[in-house]
């Protein structure tokens, strides 16, 4: 079993969507093994997003990402990292194939409603960042 990080974004907590999401994710046979949900701090969205640090976009998607809650999911399932990215759709919505996470309920290329690790290096990552005890 492999374990990769889902979170939803405060785009989609804001708009009641923490239930449609996580449902989705059930029923794709992902085990939720922890979740949280918190008002993540600069300091730990700057950690998070550091691959992107010297992107132009970097100041506008970590001043997004702690503009509201946040949930936290620790996912697991056999191949759970490429599945995940294959359910979740493209990065911008708008190129997001009809089905996937961001096709329904994205709204734009920053308020993309979910993020989810890319690799088995971000996972790992991603997910000491959050839960240190599961690592
Ligand atoms: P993904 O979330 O699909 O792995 P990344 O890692 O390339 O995509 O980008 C991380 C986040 O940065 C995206 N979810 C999106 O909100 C934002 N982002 C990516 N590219 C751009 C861009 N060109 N302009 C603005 N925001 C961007």
């Amino acid at each position: 079993m492999e374990k990769t990080l889902l979170l939803i974004k405060p785009d989609a907590v804001q708009r009641n969507l923490i239930g449609k999401i996580l449902s989705i994710i059930e029923n794709e046979g992902f085990e939720i093994i922890d979740l949280e949900m918190e008002n993540i701090s600069r300091e730990k969205a700057e950690a998070f997003y550091s691959v992107h640090k010297d992107r132009h976009f970097f100041s506008g998607l970590v001043d997004y990402i702690v503009s509201g809650k946040t949930v936290i999911v620790l996912l697991q399932r056999d191949d759970a990292i490429k599945y995940l990215r294959q359910i979740v759709g493209r990065t911008n919505p708008i190129n997001a194939v009809n089905g996937t996470i961001r096709n329904m309920f994205g709204q734009t290329l920053r308020r993309n409603s979910v993020h989810a690790s890319d690799s088995k290096k971000s996972a790992d990552y991603e997910i000491q960042i959050f839960f240190k005890e599961n690592t």
